[in-house]
């Protein structure tokens, strides 16, 4: 079992995609184990692009991520952080494979709609960052008996 990071950037918000973007990860049997949306604080944008800090888009990506607010959510499934990678499709919409969140909903390679981890090692940093340990929740073995309390 893994768990994964997912943002639905600004675009997707402001488009009206964070629904249809959790459905499909949602359809695909993914299970939702946090869920939050905000206004991304400037030093958390940077801490969570660290990594392309030295590319010629950095600023840019930057001032995009914390321009409206973010849909964030942490999904958990067998394999989930490489089934979120191919799910939500190529870095570049362009080159997305139809059928992909990006492949299906976007053009621009900024605004490509969706941030997910790209490994174990991204996934457990970037839930850390984005999540409190008790914003995250654990599922029950017998979950289905769990649902059916909660209705
Ligand atoms: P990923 O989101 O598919 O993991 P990364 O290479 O980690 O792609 O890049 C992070 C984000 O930076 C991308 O999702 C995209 O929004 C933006 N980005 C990547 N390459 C470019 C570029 O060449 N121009 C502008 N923005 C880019
Ligand atoms: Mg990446």
């Amino acid at each position: 079992m893994e768990r994964t990071l997912i943002i639905v950037k600004p675009d997707g918000v402001q488009r009206g995609l964070v629904g249809p973007i959790l459905s499909r990860l949602e359809g695909r049997g993914l299970k939702l184990v946090g869920l939050k949306f905000l206004l991304v604080p400037r030093a958390l944008a940077e801490q969570h692009y660290a990594i392309h800090r030295d590319k010629p888009f950095y600023g840019e990506l930057v001032d995009f991520i914390t321009s409206a607010p973010v849909a964030l959510a942490a999904l958990e499934g067998p394999g989930a952080i490489s089934v979120v990678r191919s799910a939500i499709g190529s870095t570049n919409p362009a080159n997305a494979d139809p059928g992909t969140i990006r492949g299906d909903f976007a053009l621009d390679v900024l605004h490509n709609l969706i941030h997910a981890s790209d490994g174990p090692d991204t996934a457990q940093a970037e839930l850390a960052l984005w999540f409190k340990p008790d914003e995250l929740i654990s599922w029950p073995r017998d979950a289905d008996k769990w649902i059916a309390v909660q209705e």
